[in-house]
């Protein structure tokens, strides 16, 4: 029996040293290798190339290597058959709430604007905005999205979210399903994406949205790329309705050298670096999800296939 990783762009060597630590027994090989597939009951997932899946007869889950699993959806051969699982991890959820908070003060107290009045030796004091001042909505409130509005509401922000199905999470009010949308754009100042990429969220970040955001909100992307209708996006800051917006995904990535968002001044670019699946934090659940697949328990973190999340 064997464990898989199939990541032709992800460095394969911290999950290897991370499971040889955790479980020395563990055969886990890297594909492309020339062993037989016949033992693989288990991959190892990021970004793999299409169809490979049925090169695994054997196979008794699939688990993606981090909370997304569209790359995994984005394969039509994808076999249903297979239960598959995807990473909720504590750090990935205080990551992602340091960035976005990282990301929030720096936009209330100016300073993107002070960096570039810095290079022009410029002193203008701006007006700054405040934390108690301040409503944050959440596109998305999962694993993720609902830690992030929790930690908001007890750092004082006034937080709503916005999901598939209602929430109870305390401090943070609740908009469900396409007819609440609506109501739930209408107030926030910062509009935070934290949705999967699936089929009916595909495009969801589009003009019509962006007019439904308060006038002066600013827009945070960090779920997925293909969320946002990007040509939609420079319209929206230009003609002055959207203040800014803090990108970390993108349709195509590595963004390209050419792409209009790199110098637009009320864009600011991270390279999908929200927050990162850390192999010594998460091998512990992966391995548990290999000896269950392997011994027919139902997976941790499981995967619903309809959904496409
Ligand atoms: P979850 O699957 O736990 O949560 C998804 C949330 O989105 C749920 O609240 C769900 O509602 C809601 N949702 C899904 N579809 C719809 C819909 N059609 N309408 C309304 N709400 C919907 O995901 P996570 O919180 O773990 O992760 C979110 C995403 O963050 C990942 O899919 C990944 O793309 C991205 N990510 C980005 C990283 C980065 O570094 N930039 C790092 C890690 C993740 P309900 O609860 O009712 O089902
Ligand atoms: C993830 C990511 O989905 O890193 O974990 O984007």
């Amino acid at each position: 029996m064997a464990l898989c990783i199939i990541s032709p762009n992800r460095d394969p060597k911290p999950w290897i040293q991370a499971f040889q630590k955790l479980a020395p027994d563990l055969d886990v090989r890297v594909w492309p290798d020339d062993q037989p597939r016949e033992a693989v009951k288990f991959t190892l997932v990021w970004k793999h190339p299409k169809g490979i899946f049925s090169e695994f007869p054997n196979l008794k889950a699939i688990c993606s290597m981090g909370a997304g699993v569209d790359h995994l959806f984005a394969d039509p051969t994808l076999p249903e058959s297979v239960p598959m699982a995807r990473i909720v991890d504590e750090n990935l959820l205080e990551d992602m709430w340091e960035h976005t908070l990282a990301l929030v003060l720096s936009h209330l107290r100016r300073l993107e604007i002070y960096k570039d009045y810095q290079k022009k030796s410029h002193w203008e004091p701006v007006p700054y905005g405040s934390v108690r001042e301040t409503h944050i909505g959440i596109m998305g409130l999962g694993q993720l999205g609902s830690g992030v509005a929790k930690k908001l509401a007890a750092f004082g922000f006034t937080v709503s979210g916005w999901s598939a199905s209602e929430k109870n999470i305390p401090g943070v009010k609740s908009f469900v399903g396409d007819a609440e949308l609506e109501d739930f754009l209408g107030t926030p100042d910062f509009l935070i994406c934290l949705l999967p990429l699936t089929k009916a969220t595909e495009g969801i970040m589009n003009k019509n949205l962006f007019r439904k955001v308060k006038k002066g909100g600013v827009v945070i992307n960090l779920a997925r790329g293909p969320l946002m209708k990007e040509e939609d996006l420079i319209p929206a800051l230009d003609s002055k309705h959207l203040a800014h917006a803090y990108l970390d995904v993108f349709v195509k990535e590595p963004l390209p050298k050419d792409h209009p968002f790199w110098g637009h001044p009320k864009i600011s670019i991270t390279p999908h670096v929200a927050s990162i699946s850390d192999p010594t934090s998460v091998a512990r659940q992966v391995v548990e999800n290999y000896q269950r697949a392997t011994t027919g328990k139902p997976l941790k973190n499981k995967v619903d296939f309809a959904r496409g999340y």
